[in-house]
């Protein structure tokens, strides 16, 4: 019997590859563009492994597609609602990297509190013997409160090891979470106003677009700082970079950017800033398990099982 063919559009990790190649017929092309496929490998297709934003035409060009696998527990690059309604399951890569991520997050805001890799480049320069000790830092992680945008998986793990840290703890999400002691806000603003430091893990959706505003980061007050992991959308950059010019913010963290991979230049030359290239999952364990179950999902799938993790617009979506 021959294998599903499963199509690959646009770059992916090369252990994705390999494991589709071993179960599948694989397909690639240079991206998510149906004029790069003929009519017969456009009926052939019956799966997608990808890691990049599939236009909904893309989608619906396609006439045999049952399954989307997606590379990365964020799927804001695919429209699921409207794959649902074309009866094509979505999957992503939930759990696996939770942890990375949380520890990730804990890096950035102790580079952006404490100056880490600004500090190691004074050493590397010979500055250390050639100009003296690197300078005290204005900032620190004592006796701050963090505020948790999204307290989901990663932002639970975020929590638990923010705890080991003996600061202040509150989250606001739309529902409140059970059996959870941390301080709950009902809108992002008013926590906003509680805390002095802002770490943002929501998924990007229209709901959290720009959401992070001039507003809420006015609150935080001139010594606060905002730390994103979650999406670059979800961020007001204008507002952003116009606070920590004028230091009514006092210091950002960012691994995610509304253009990647080419962020605003502003970034690039502000002092108060700690940059990181979208790199919060990024080690070798934790792209392989992401890879594993992007593939399992569909290994699942063509063996007549359920996905192991359907996003929820399409979990309604039976077995075949
Ligand atoms: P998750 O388990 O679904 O958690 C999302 C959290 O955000 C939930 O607590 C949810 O609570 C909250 N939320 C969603 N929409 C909201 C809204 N409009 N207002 C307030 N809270 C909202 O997702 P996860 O696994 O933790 O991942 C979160 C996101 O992190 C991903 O979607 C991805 O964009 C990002 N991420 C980034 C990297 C990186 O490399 N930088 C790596 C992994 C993930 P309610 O539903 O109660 O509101
Ligand atoms: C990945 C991520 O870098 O999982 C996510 O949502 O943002 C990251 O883990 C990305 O998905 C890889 O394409």
């Amino acid at each position: 019997m021959s294998k599903p063919v499963i199509l690959v559009p646009g770059a992916i990790y090369e252990h994705v590859v390999k494991r589709v190649e071993a179960d599948f017929e694989l397909l690639r092309v240079d991206s998510a563009d149906l004029s790069l496929l003929d009519e017969t490998q456009k009926v052939s297709i019956r799966g997608i492994a990808s890691a990049i934003h599939l236009p909904n035409d893309f989608i619906a060009g396609l006439p045999s597609l049952e399954i989307i696998a997606h590379f990365g527990v964020g799927y804001d690059v695919i429209d699921a609602k409207f794959a649902g309604e074309h009866n094509i399951m979505v999957c992503n890569t939930p759990d696996v990297l939770s942890e990375e991520v949380a520890d990730t997050t804990i890096g950035l805001l102790l580079n952006t509190l404490r100056e880490l890799p600004k500090a190691e480049a004074h050493l590397r320069r010979g500055d250390w013997v050639n100009k003296g000790n690197y300078r005290l830092t204005p900032l620190t992680l004592r006796n701050r409160i963090v505020g948790i945008y999204g307290l989901g998986r990663i932002g639970q793990e975020i929590a638990t090891r923010l705890e080991g840290f003996g600061v202040g703890i509150h989250y606001h999400t739309r529902t409140k979470k059970n059996g959870v002691s941390y301080q709950y806000h009902e809108t992002l603003l008013d926590m906003a106003n509680a805390v002095d430091t802002l770490i943002s893990i929501v998924p990007g959706t229209p709901a959290t677009t720009k959401s992070i505003d001039t507003e809420i980061l006015a609150a935080l007050g001139s010594n606060g700082v905002f730390i994103n992991v979650g999406r670059g959308s979800v961020v007001d950059e204008d507002a952003l970079i116009k606070a920590l010019e004028n230091k009514s913010l006092a210091a950002a963290g960012l691994d995610v950017f509304e253009n990647e991979p080419d962020p605003r230049k502003d970034f690039l030359s502000l002092e108060n800033v700690s940059l990181l290239p979208h790199v919060a999952s990024a080690s070798v364990h934790t792209r392989n398990a992401m890879g594993d179950l992007q593939v399992d999902n569909l290994v699942n799938w063509f063996g007549g099982k359920s996905p192991i993790s359907p996003v929820p617009e399409t979990a309604h979506i039976l077995t075949k």
